[in-house]
């Protein structure tokens, strides 16, 4: 079995320098919010397995190719012989904007079904990880998430739902119908601040949400504050761990880098503090260096930054 197993889309990435308007060189890249996380485990040495549809084409082989080469395991990708590469532009407009373009409808990825699932599932994970981008996709991965997540919560795996809301998909009442369900499923919940009445009543207030989480069975709720760090609720009370104080040049995959060593945390063991500082460090990592999850620590590496551990 898995450590962790992890399904949804991952996108090729295009980044241009400039203004995508005035043209120039782009350079191309493997994101998504799933594929982001599994790097994240792997170069920590975690048994870790991506699935989901890819393009039967040079980008769906270049998408293989870079989660094989991070030791991704992608065993049980489905590869889609009609359908196309979902792609993303991020375009880096001026030096602190971003712009973030998708034509990822109708793409392989998209298109994920219950039985794209199946065999990952039945390998067996101490772990699944799935996101609130992928029941955005379509009907049939909307329902893929759910089978999912109800499937490993039976099996008795820890189940991380990120809630990672893509307003570009869908809007915050569609996705509340659909996320606050699938909560229900999950042991540990991530969300930013922004985010976490997705996962309770529209304009509900932290507290309340978190305390309707923790009724429902999450056993932690981890609430993402960007440069202010973080906060862990769990049943015991709140935790509060500050970000790490890097040069911030790239927030791109910073949450998927903070789940990431969350969970990496609970693989090994690791206690509540443990686990928020393993969180807070990859996300420094991810900040202080450019891509997605190209500057994300080795293990060998995770004490880079203890300099800047507060105690
Ligand atoms: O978390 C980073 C992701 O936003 C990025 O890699 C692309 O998965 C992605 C998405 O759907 O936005």
């Amino acid at each position: 079995g898995f450590d962790l197993l992890t399904f949804g889309e991952a996108l090729v990435s295009l980044r241009s320098a400039g203004p995508l308007a005035t043209g120039g060189a782009l350079t191309m890249h493997l994101a998504g919010a799933e594929s982001n996380v599994a790097i994240g485990l792997a170069r920590l040495g975690h048994r870790t397995a991506w699935a989901g549809r890819v393009s039967d084409d040079e980008l769906g082989r270049y998408v293989l190719r870079q989660l094989r080469a991070e030791g991704v395991d992608v065993d049980h990708v489905t590869r889609d012989p009609e359908r196309p590469a979902g792609l993303m532009f991020l375009e880096r407009r001026t030096a602190d904007l971003t712009r973030v373009g998708y034509h990822r409808a109708g793409s392989a990825g998209s298109a994920l079904h219950v039985d794209d699932l199946r065999p990952a599932l039945a390998a067996g994970t101490r772990i699944l990880h799935l996101t609130g981008i992928t029941p955005a996709l379509s009907e049939t991965a909307r329902e893929a998430s759910r089978w999912a997540a109800e499937t490993a919560s039976r099996a008795g795996a820890l189940v991380c739902l990120d809630v990672n809301h893509r307003a570009r998909l869908w809007s915050r009442d569609d996705a509340r119908a659909v996320l606050s369900p699938l909560a229900g499923y999950a042991s540990v919940l991530v969300a930013s601040a922004d985010e976490l009445d997705l996962v309770g009543e529209a304009g509900a207030d932290e507290a309340t949400v978190v305390a309707g989480l923790l009724d429902r069975g999450v056993e932690t709720v981890l609430v993402k504050l960007g440069g202010d760090g973080a906060r862990a609720y769990t049943r015991d009370g709140v935790r509060h761990a500050p970000a790490l104080p890097v040069t911030a040049v790239d927030t791109v995959g910073a949450g998927d880098a903070f789940t990431a060593g969350y969970l990496s945390g609970h693989l090994d063991g690791l206690d509540l503090a443990g686990r928020l500082r393993r969180a807070v460090t990859l996300g420094a990592f991810a900040v202080a260096g450019h891509g997605d999850w190209e500057a994300l620590p080795r293990r060998d590496e995770l004490s880079l930054l203890d300099d800047l551990q507060p105690g």
